[in-house]
């Protein structure tokens, strides 16, 4: 169904660090907004399904070898192909709770130390997210078990934590996601659901990073 911007989806992404409960509450959410009526897909980057995702996946498997630079374009362009797609779902209506986007993006490739203004350059035009939500823990606290792949290290997590500082802005809605994970459930729906409503209502789509 094709709607104006009147009708349109909200474009809500998730970020933290690793393991600290992004996509336990992205699923969550998806249930509780389709609960209640509103068409909602649960969309993850990086997209592992496409050519790049595979290129993306093997790296972050330790199966392959990528000049930093490199990775990073692949990361955006792992963005760039879905964007089109992504345009048409919010249009038809279709709110997308995103679990990652370009904050992952700029924040874990600054923190192996490639300047940020040129890890943001690729990622100029996506789409802007209507609301960012960060699920905040200490990395000291983040939930054990780290697996084996590439940057599943605390002190790189450390790093991590401090360049996404440096990219939060005053929209940012910070969540304590130390609580019991059905606190932190309550106080995304509530966060999320005023989002949800404003973009129904002719919040206009933006642009990163503009
Ligand atoms: N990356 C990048 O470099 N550039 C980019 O552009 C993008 C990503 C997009 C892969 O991401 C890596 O790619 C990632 C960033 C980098 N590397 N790292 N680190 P990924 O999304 O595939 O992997 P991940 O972020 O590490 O996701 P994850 O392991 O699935 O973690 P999570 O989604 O944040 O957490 P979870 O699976 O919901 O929860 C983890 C466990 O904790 C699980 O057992 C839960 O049941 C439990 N849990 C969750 N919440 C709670 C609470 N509140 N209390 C207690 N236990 C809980």
């Amino acid at each position: 169904r094709a709607c104006n911007n009147e009708s349109r989806g909200a474009l809500i992404v998730l970020e933290g660090l690793d393991r600290c409960g992004k996509t336990s509450q992205s699923s969550r959410l998806v249930s509780y907004l389709e609960g209640l009526g509103h068409s909602t897909e649960l969309w993850r980057f990086p997209d592992r399904t496409t050519s790049v995702g595979q290129m993306i996946s093997a790296y972050l498997l330790n199966q392959s070898e990528l000049d930093d630079r490199t990775i990073h374009l692949l990361f955006s362009a792992n963005r760039w192909e879905k964007r089109s797609m992504m345009e048409t779902k919010l249009k038809a209506g279709t709110t997308l709770i995103v679990d990652r986007y370009s904050y992952s993006g700029v924040a874990f490739s600054s923190a192996k130390g490639v300047d940020l203004e040129w890890c943001k350059a690729p990622e100029i035009g996506l789409l802007a997210p209507d609301l960012v939500l960060y699920l905040d823990m200490p990395p000291e606290l983040l939930k054990g078990g780290y697996g084996d792949e590439r940057y599943e290290r605390l002190e790189f997590q450390k790093k991590v934590a401090q360049c996404y500082k440096i990219l939060r802005d005053p929209s940012w809605k910070m969540v304590d996601a130390c609580q019991p994970i059905e606190d932190v459930q309550k106080q995304l729906q509530k966060i999320v659901l005023d989002n949800v409503l404003a973009c129904r209502n002719g919040k206009p789509l933006s642009l990163l990073w503009s």
